[in-house]
């Protein structure tokens, strides 16, 4: 009996974790307009509503190498649009950074004045298991897409489950 219940456990372990690994998405920074000095400096702010950002997604910044960059920087960096001392630089687009940690993450273009014009972006990363951001819109906003696969990641997880069930009843 402990023997059914621990294979059990793991199948819904292994459940969890591929239900986990699903989750992560790939997101193109602008979408179409991809990374670049937008014609309004709220651009990049507005692109990030309605985006869950979660620990494992990779931010894909796409632009032509020599004409923009995407440098990681620190709030106060992101803020004065310093470009001195970034934590890295990417100089060859498309340039695809991953979010390895919670928190708040910023990125500039260092080139002329592209940041000072809206080339910059601060993205709010959760951890994959909490829920959205309290205190964001109540209100399901139209043209929202949730992270892709969200729905076959949880039918995976879900035939997992079945078939750890199943395999308790073999046993
Ligand atoms: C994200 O992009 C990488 C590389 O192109 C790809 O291997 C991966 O499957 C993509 N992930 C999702 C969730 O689309
Ligand atoms: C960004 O959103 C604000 C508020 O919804 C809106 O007034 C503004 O026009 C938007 N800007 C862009 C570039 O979409
Ligand atoms: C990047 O931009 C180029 C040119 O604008 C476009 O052809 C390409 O499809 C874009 N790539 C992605 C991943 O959006
Ligand atoms: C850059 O480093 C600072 C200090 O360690 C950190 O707070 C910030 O999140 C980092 N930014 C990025 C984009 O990695
Ligand atoms: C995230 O982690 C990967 C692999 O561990 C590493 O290659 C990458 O540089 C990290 N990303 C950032 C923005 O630090
Ligand atoms: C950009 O793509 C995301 C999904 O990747 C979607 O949620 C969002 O509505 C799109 N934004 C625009 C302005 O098309
Ligand atoms: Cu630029």
């Amino acid at each position: 009996m402990a023997r059914k219940i621990s294979i059990a456990a793991l199948f819904v372990v292994l459940a969890a974790v591929v239900l986990q690994s699903t989750y992560a998405a790939n997101y193109t920074v602008g979408n179409s307009s991809g990374w670049g000095v937008p014609s309004n400096t709220d651009f990049y702010d507005n692109w990030t509503d309605n985006i869950n950002f979660v620990v494992g997604d990779t931010l894909v910044f796409n632009f032509t190498t020599g004409q923009h960059d995407v440098a990681g920087v620190t709030e106060t960096a992101y803020d004065a649009c310093t470009t001195t001392n970034p934590n890295f630089t990417e100089t060859t687009g498309p340039a695809r950074i991953r979010l390895n940690t919670t928190g708040d993450h910023y990125f500039i273009c260092t080139i002329a004045n592209h940041c000072s014009r809206g080339q910059k972006l601060k993205v709010e990363v959760h951890s994959s298991t909490t829920a959205p951001t309290p205190g964001s819109s109540p209100t399901t906003p139209s043209g929202t897409t949730s992270p892709p696969s969200s729905a076959s990641s949880l039918g995976a997880a879900l035939s997992l489950v079945l078939m750890s069930i199943a395999l308790v009843f073999l046993c």
